[in-house]
């Protein structure tokens, strides 16, 4: 069983103005001439943290993190003006140019893996590999899943809690209402409904229940990030078709890619990896049995770590 790497620190971070408005943080560790590797976080709002330079040998990879516009570091902390999907595949893009990177393995979770995937389509030239944990497609589906008549199934004690901060008038359409207070002037409201929602989606994501980690979707700047950005992407439905990631694949399919998903994802569905691989038969799909959707959880680690000793050997082969 892997685990994850020792604790890096990084040997360059940078503050990158990508508009008028915001600007991203970004941070370099490991090997300076080794493979780039860019880690992209979830939600969206979800930002990166220290585990996330963990996945990857820091001899062999060149580890790029950084946190999506308006989330982590990044700032206005919690600003939706100028923060759409296509914003952030711009972003990537200016990353890559900044850091003077050729080609780059991308290594998403969750949001991340939409986002990967969205890159890799738009840029398929730029992308050596994929790495997807957790495959989110953002579609009517995928929302519903979560926000409607999913999740609730299995965590409906959860499910209750999220609901009764809404008044019963309001709850045809739980996610308007609680964007409607996420995107509303008083203070107070905004910062409860994102306690409410952030919650929601920390009960959702472990196999196994960790009073520590549900404790972080608490925190209010982690829980305003992850509320207001995922609502206001949700509502533009990700900013992207329905179904647009899978009718793309053509373009992505002969990338070295491999998937990761745990069997018990309530967040996101196994079926997602599956539709996926079906379009995409050359990534490797793991199903990682004791595990649901969190990128923390044992199994799940060990097939993300594998994944990356993987990649990083075929793409010696390549050169
Ligand atoms: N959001 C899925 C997602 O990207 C619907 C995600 N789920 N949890 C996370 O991200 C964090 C743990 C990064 C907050």
């Amino acid at each position: 069983m892997q685990i994850l790497f020792p604790e890096l620190k990084p040997y360059k971070r940078h503050q990158l103005k990508v508009s008028d408005k915001h600007e991203l943080y970004v941070d370099e560790s490991g090997n300076v001439h080794g493979i780039p590797i860019l880690f992209v976080h979830g939600g969206p709002g979800g930002a990166c943290d220290a585990s996330s330079r963990r996945f990857y040998d820091p001899s062999v990879y060149r580890i790029i993190t950084f946190d999506q516009r308006g989330c982590g570091r990044s700032t206005p902390h919690g600003e939706l003006e100028n923060n759409t999907t296509q914003d952030l595949i711009c972003d990537i893009e200016v990353m890559r140019e900044l850091l003077d990177v050729d080609r780059w393995v991308l290594f998403g979770g969750s949001w991340g893996s939409t986002l990967s995937l969205l890159y890799a389509q738009a840029f398929p030239a730029r992308v050596l590999g994929l790495i997807l944990r957790g495959i989110f497609l953002c579609r009517q589906c995928d929302f519903d899943w979560l926000y409607k008549d999913g999740a609730r199934r299995v965590f409906p004690d959860c499910w209750e809690e999220f609901v009764n901060h809404i008044p019963i008038d309001e709850r045809g359409d739980l996610m308007k209402a609680y964007y409607a207070r996420l995107t509303g002037d008083d203070e107070l409201a905004r910062m409860a409904a994102a306690k409410h929602w952030s919650v929601w989606e920390g009960n959702c994501s472990k196999l196994r229940p960790s009073p520590e980690a549900l404790a972080r979707f608490t925190k209010p700047h982690k829980a305003l990030a992850l509320a207001r950005l995922e609502s206001h992407y949700f509502m533009n439905k990700g900013f992207i078709d329905e179904n647009q990631i899978l009718e793309n694949m053509h373009l992505i399919r002969d990338i070295p890619s491999r998937i990761v998903h745990g069997r018990y994802d309530m967040v996101c569905p196994l079926e997602n990896a599956l539709a996926l691989h079906k379009l995409w038969p050359t990534a490797e799909l793991h199903i990682v049995r004791e595990s649901g959707h969190s990128g923390s959880e044992p199994g799940t680690v060990d097939a993300l770590i594998r994944a990356t000793a993987d990649i990083a050997k075929q793409l010696e082969n390549f050169d």
